[in-house]
């Protein structure tokens, strides 16, 4: 024996536990820096544009912070993050990296904004780290090992009938892609309990994990927004995937728990949710 202790998928644990840390302590900063770097009138004084402007300095300055966080302490690895970081690394660990998730909400100063990090070994998300910090909640998962809000476990709630469920969505940013899925949802909407749109798809997942919400979908949704959060909600019971048979993407996401997921998923088929 080496000391090395693998985990039933096949990856170290002391690798996970060395990911993990450092997830949370990058996405802890990144927090601090948007909550402290956001300007008080930012969204009301500002024109348009130019607050428009610091978001995306923000998100920037952001994602700076945290890919230069860990390339210091794991200059092997790969990024890809949403302001543009992209490179393969030659550990086979690589950072999926959205520096704010939610930037709508941001620039109006509405609290669901997240930081999301997952590290991906071989292509697979083995840590998922969702900080959102103006509700003072990190959410956090290692595959196969659970997910947790601090000390809680997360577990999802009891699947209610898709009739009484209560489920998340989100609507791209071009108008065409809008239509439809305006569309969709007239056709959703008196099917279950009631649709939330919280305007950050990292926090959605997480609340489909802390069963804050039945279920989730959203089409067009980018790799980043959902590979933290997708780990969480998966880890906490919840099934992921985008058309039925196929894994969650960026046509269509779909979370929710065993009993909601099945028809929730053969519904969105029907309507048609995965193209614009
Ligand atoms: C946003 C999502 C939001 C979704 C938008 C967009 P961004 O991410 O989290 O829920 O509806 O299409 O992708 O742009 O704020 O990182």
């Amino acid at each position: 024996m080496n000391g090395v202790h693998r985990t039933t998928t096949g990856t170290d644990e002391a690798l996970e536990d060395e990911l993990l840390t450092l997830a949370l302590e990058a996405a802890r900063r990144a927090g601090a820096l948007l909550v402290e770097g956001r300007p008080a009138d930012l969204g009301v004084a500002a024109t348009k544009s130019s607050s428009i402007d610091v978001v995306t300095e923000m998100d920037l300055a952001s994602e700076k912070l945290i890919t230069g966080y860990l390339s210091e302490r794991r200059p092997e690895d790969g990024f890809l993050g949403e302001e543009g970081a992209s490179s393969e690394g030659s550990s086979g660990v690589r950072w999926v990296i959205d520096p704010i998730d939610g930037t709508v909400n941001y620039l109006y100063d509405l609290p669901s904004w997240a930081v999301s990090i997952a590290a991906e070994v071989q292509g697979e998300a083995v840590v998922g780290v969702v900080a959102v910090p103006m509700r003072s909640e990190t959410f956090r998962a290692v595959r196969g090992r659970g997910a947790y809000l601090g000390e809680r476990r997360l577990a999802g709630r009891p699947s209610p009938a898709l009739e009484q469920a209560l489920i998340g969505t989100g609507f791209g940013y071009l108008a065409d892609r809008r239509a439809a899925q305006a569309e969709v949802l007239r056709s959703l909407l008196p099917r279950v309990r009631d649709i939330r749109r919280g305007g950050a798809a990292a926090v959605d997942l997480c609340d489909v994990a802390a069963g804050r919400l039945d279920g989730y979908y959203e089409r067009g949704i980018n790799h980043w927004d959902y590979a933290a959060g997708a780990l969480i909600a998966r880890e906490a019971g919840a099934l992921t995937g985008g058309r039925p048979g196929a894994p969650l993407s960026d046509d269509l996401a779909v979370a929710a728990p065993p009993g909601v997921f099945e028809p929730l998923q053969g519904l969105l088929e029907e309507l048609g949710a995965w193209h614009d």
